[in-house]
C-alpha cells in the first residue's frame, strides 16, 4: 500500500484562473467567477499586482503606490524573534480523552468525566538549534501540550527526557549560552559537540544524569511519534477537599519507542533536514493519527520523605518500578495547523498556565520557569495580548478587566472596567468565585530563612546517572560510550575531555575506561570530587531502556522498496501485502522519478529517485530489481550507498536474487538479517522485523 504523502500532487489543479498576458509580457491571472478577488489589507480590490505605479512607462515609482508599499512593508515584518530555546518545532492539533474520573485525587475539570474529549495543541521541538536547523540534531526534544480545558488552558511543557541538566533556574541562561553557537563565531549550531557546552557541563556535576540521557539514543528519536514525554518536575494534584497528592506526568507512545543510530542521524540531516516534520505531517495527513497515553506517578509526602532523592530536584526521576504509572487518558493528534506561523510559531506555552486541581511544587527550576515563559512571550509576540491569538485563547468562557495594549482584540464591553464596582449583576462585569483557582496552602519550613543555597538533599549527582547507564542493554551502553567519544573528540581543549572522564569515573569505571581509550587518553584522571559518594545499590530499571521495551507492532514503520524496470511483480506484490498487513507504509525508490514497469507490465509510481531516497529514510528496505536493473544500479553511487548504509545501520534487508551482485560489489557478507525474497521467506522477513535492527551485526560494522 502506498499512502498519500506530500509528494503526491497528481490531482492538484494549478491553473484555475484565466491566464492573460500584460503589455510587458508579464503573466496576469484575472479573477474569474468564483475565484476570490485580490485586495489590500483594508479590502480594496487590486487591479494590478505585477507592476508598481510609475510616472511614465520607464519613469520613477510614485510614493502614492499604497498597494506596493503595504505589500513590501508587511513582508519586511514577517518574522518574529525565534524562541531563545526550542526555536525549531512542529505542532499539531488533537484531543485528550479521559479514561476515568480522577476525582479521588484532583478536582481538575479535565479529569472528572470518563470519555471526555478536551482539545489540545502540541508542539515538539529541539532545544539548541535555530529555527532553520535540522531535525536530527543530538538533542533533547520538547514535548509541549496545551490542553484547552473547560476551566482554562493547562500547559504541560515537557521534554522527551524525564530529568534536566540543572537544579536551579538561575543557571539556565548559562546552560543555554554554553549549548548554543559560540558567540564569537556563531557556530556550531544545533550541536553540543563543542568546547563551551562540555566546559560548562564538566563544571556542573549535577548535569551528569541528564548527560547520560542526551548521549543515549533518546536524543536521536526516529520521529516525534516514537518518543516518550515527561513533565519532568513534581507537580501537585489537589482534590475537592483540598488534599494534595504529588504527581509526575509521563507520555507513552502507542507505536513504542524508536531511535535512529548516530551515523544515520548525520546522513538524514543531509538527505531530509525536515525528517521529523515530514513524518508527522505524512502520518496525520494519511489518517495514521499518532497517539500517546498519559500516565501519572502519584505519591504522597510520606513517599517523598522516604525516597532516596529529593522529589523537588529536577535532575532526578522516580523509577517506574518504584511508583508505577496510572494510565489516565490518551492524546491523539489528528489535524495539522492550517498555517504554520499562525499556530505553531505563535503558540505561547507557559508553565504558569495551570487550572484548579493542579498546582506547582517548590521545585526551584519550575518556579523559575513560571517567570520565564510569561516574560518570553511578551518579547516574542510583541505585546501583552498574545492570549488573543486564536491558538493561545482559551476555548472556555473567560472574562476579566485586562484591556488595551498592542493588537487588543477582545476588550471588555460596557462602561465598567474595574472591580469592586456597584454596577450590579448585569452591568458590573465578572466577579471572583469560590470555585476559582486556589494555591495549595503548603506550610513553609519551620523558621525558614532567606538563603542562596542548594539543599543538601540535591547533592547526589552520580547515583541515578549510574542507574540509568546500568539499566541499558549492552548495545545502548555502547551507543552512549560512542556518543561521548564523538562529542568529546570535537572538543579542542584536552583539559575539558579529561574533566568529563573524571566525572564518568564516578558513574561507571568501565564506561570511563572505554571513553578514555576512545579519546586516546594515556592515563585515567582521578575521579571528580563528589559531594556525595555514588550509590551502587540502586536497582536496574528496565523502563529506562528503549531496546528492553520493543514496539508492540510494526505500525507506522516505513519500508523503502528499491525497484527497477523488470523487477519481479509477484515479489513486490507479496511485500506490499505483508507490509499492509503489518500497518507499514511502503515507499518506492526507482532510478527515475516517474516509476518502473514490473515484470508483468504493471506500472508502479515512484516516490523517490534513487539519489533523493537514501536508505536512511526507511526503517527497513527491500531491493527488488532485474538483472538489467542491477547493472544500471551498480554504476550509481547512490544505489551503492543505499545498500551499504542499510547494512551498516544494521537494518533488516530483503532482496531479490538479482540484487546479489550489488551486495558483492559493496563487500557485504550476507547475514541472518539479509533475506532473499521467495514466496516462503516474505512472511518470515516481516515476522523478524519488530526487532527493527539486527544488533548482532553492529560489532562487525562499527559504524557508530
Ligand atoms: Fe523551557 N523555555 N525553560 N524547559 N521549554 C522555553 O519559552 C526555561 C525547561 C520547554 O514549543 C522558552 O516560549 C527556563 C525544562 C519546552 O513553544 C523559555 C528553564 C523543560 C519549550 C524557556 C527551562 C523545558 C520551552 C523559550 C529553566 C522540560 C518549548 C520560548 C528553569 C520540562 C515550548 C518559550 C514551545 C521553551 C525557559 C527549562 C521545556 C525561554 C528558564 C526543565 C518544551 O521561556
Amino acid at each position: 500500500m502506498v499512502t498519500p504523502n506530500d509528494t503526491d500532487l497528481a490531482s492538484a489543479t494549478f491553473v484555475d484562473v484565466d491566464v492573460l498576458q500584460g503589455s510587458g509580457g508579464e503573466t496576469r491571472q484575472q479573477a474569474a467567477d468564483g475565484v476570490p478577488q485580490l485586495t489590500t489589507q483594508s479590502g480594496t480590490p487590486v487591479s494590478d499586482d505585477q507592476n508598481s505605479l510609475k510616472v511614465g512607462a520607464r519613469g520613477p515609482v510614485a510614493l502614492e503606490d499604497h498597494h506596493m508599499r503595504e505589500k513590501i512593508f508587511h513582508f519586511d515584518h514577517e518574522r518574529i524573534p525565534e524562541r531563545v530555546v526550542h526555536a525549531r518545532g512542529y505542532g499539531a492539533h488533537g484531543f485528550f480523552e479521559t479514561y476515568e474520573s480522577l476525582a479521588d485525587v484532583t478536582s481538575a475539570d479535565i479529569f472528572q468525566r470518563a470519555g471526555e474529549k478536551t482539545p489540545v495543541f502540541v508542539r515538539f521541538s529541539t532545544v539548541a538549534g535555530n529555527k532553520g536547523s535540522a531535525d536530527l540534531a543530538r538533542d533533547v526534544r520538547g514535548f509541549a501540550v496545551k490542553f484547552y480545558t473547560q476551566q482554562g488552558n493547562w500547559d504541560l511543557v515537557g521534554n522527551n527526557i524525564p530529568v534536566f541538566f540543572i537544579q536551579d533556574a538561575i543557571k539556565f541562561p548559562d546552560l543555554i549560552h554554553a549549548a548554543k553557537q559560540e558567540p564569537d563565531r556563531d557556530f556550531p549550531q544545533a550541536q553540543t559537540a563543542h568546547d563551551n557546552f562540555w566546559d560548562f557541563i564538566s563544571l556542573m556535576p549535577e548535569s551528569m544524569h541528564m548527560v547520560m540521557w542526551t548521549m543515549s539514543d533518546r536524543a536521536i528519536p526516529r520521529g516525534f511519534r516514537f518518543m516518550e514525554g515527561f513533565g519532568v518536575h513534581t507537580f501537585r494534584l489537589v482534590d475537592a477537599a483540598g488534599k494534595s497528592t504529588f504527581v509526575k506526568f509521563h507520555w507513552k507512545p502507542k507505536l513504542g519507542m524508536q531511535s535512529v543510530v548516530w551515523n544515520e542521524a548525520v546522513k538524514i540531516n543531509g538527505a531530509d533536514p525536515d525528517f521529523h516534520r515530514r513524518d508527522l505531517w505524512n502520518a496525520i495527513q494519511s489518517g495514521n493519527f499518532p497517539e500517546w497515553e498519559l500516565g501519572l506517578q502519584l505519591f504522597d509526602e510520606d513517599f517523598a520523605n522516604s525516597f532516596d532523592f529529593d522529589v523537588l530536584d529536577a535532575t532526578k526521576l522516580i523509577p517506574e518500578e518504584l511508583v508505577p504509572l496510572r494510565m489516565v487518558g490518551r492524546l491523539v493528534l489528528d489535524r495539522m495547523p492550517d498555517n504554520f506561523f499562525a499556530e505553531t510559531e505563535q503558540v505561547a506555552f507557559q508553565t504558569g498556565n495551570i487550572v484548579p486541581g493542579i498546582d506547582f511544587s517548590n521545585d526551584p527550576l519550575l518556579q523559575g520557569r513560571n517567570f520565564s515563559y510569561l516574560d518570553t512571550q511578551l518579547k516574542r509576540l510583541g505585546g501583552p495580548n498574545f492570549t488573543h491569538i486564536p491558538v493561545n485563547a482559551p476555548k472556555c468562557p473567560f472574562a476579566h478587566f485586562q484591556q488595551d495594549g498592542h493588537m487588543a482584540m477582545t476588550n471588555p464591553k460596557g462602561r465598567v472596567n474595574f472591580e469592586p464596582n456597584s454596577y450590579g449583576a448585569e452591568d458590573g462585569g465578572p466577579r471572583e468565585s469560590a470555585a476559582g483557582f486556589k494555591s495549595f496552602p503548603e506550610p513553609a519550613e519551620d523558621g525558614a530563612q532567606k538563603l542562596r543555597i542548594r539543599p543538601e538533599s540535591f547533592a547526589d549527582h552520580y547515583s541515578q546517572a549510574r542507574q540509568f547507564y546500568l539499566s541499558q542493554t549492552e548495545t545502548e551502553q555502547t551507543h552512549i560510550k560512542n556518543a561521548l567519544v564523538f562529542e568529546l573528540s570535537r572538543v579542542e581543549r584536552p583539559a575539558i575531555r579529561v574533566r568529563i572522564v573524571s566525572h564518568l569515573l564516578n558513574i561507571d569505571k568501565g564506561l570511563a575506561g572505554k571513553v578514555a581509550a576512545g579519546l586516546g587518553l594515556k592515563d585515567l584522571p582521578a575521579p571528580a570530587m563528589a559531594a556525595k559518594p555514588t550509590r551502587d545499590d540502586l536497582p536496574v530499571s528496565d523502563a529506562l531502556s528503549i531496546l528492553k521495551n520493543p514496539p508492540p507492532s510494526l505500525e507506522g514503520r516505513k519500508i523503502g522498496v528499491l525497484l527497477t524496470d523488470g523487477a519481479n511483480a509477484e515479489t513486490f506484490a507479496a511485500v506490499q501485502t505483508n507490509a499492509a498487513a503489518n500497518g507499514m507504509v511502503v515507499e518506492v525508490i526507482a532510478p527515475m522519478i516517474d516509476g518502473v514497469e514490473l515484470s508483468d507490465g504493471t506500472w508502479v509510481e515512484a516516490q523517490y529517485k534513487i539519489d533523493g531516497g537514501p536508505s536512511v529514510l526507511f526503517d527497513t528496505v527491500a531491493i527488488i530489481i532485474s538483472d538489467q536493473g542491477a547493472t544500471l544500479l551498480s554504476k550509481k553511487a547512490a544505489a551503492r550507498d543505499f545498500i551499504a548504509d542499510a547494512y551498516a545501520h544494521v537494518k533488516f534487508i530483503a532482496y531479490s536474487p538479482e540484487a546479489l551482485p550489488l551486495f558483492e560489489k559493496n563487500g557485504i557478507d550476507l547475514d541472518a538479517a539479509c533475506v532473499e525474497l521467495t514466496a516462503e521467506t516474505v512472511a518470515s522477513f516481516f515476522e523478524a522485523l519488530p526487532a527493527l535492527r539486527y544488533w548482532a551485526r553492529e560489532p562487525l560494522v562499527n559504524a557508530f
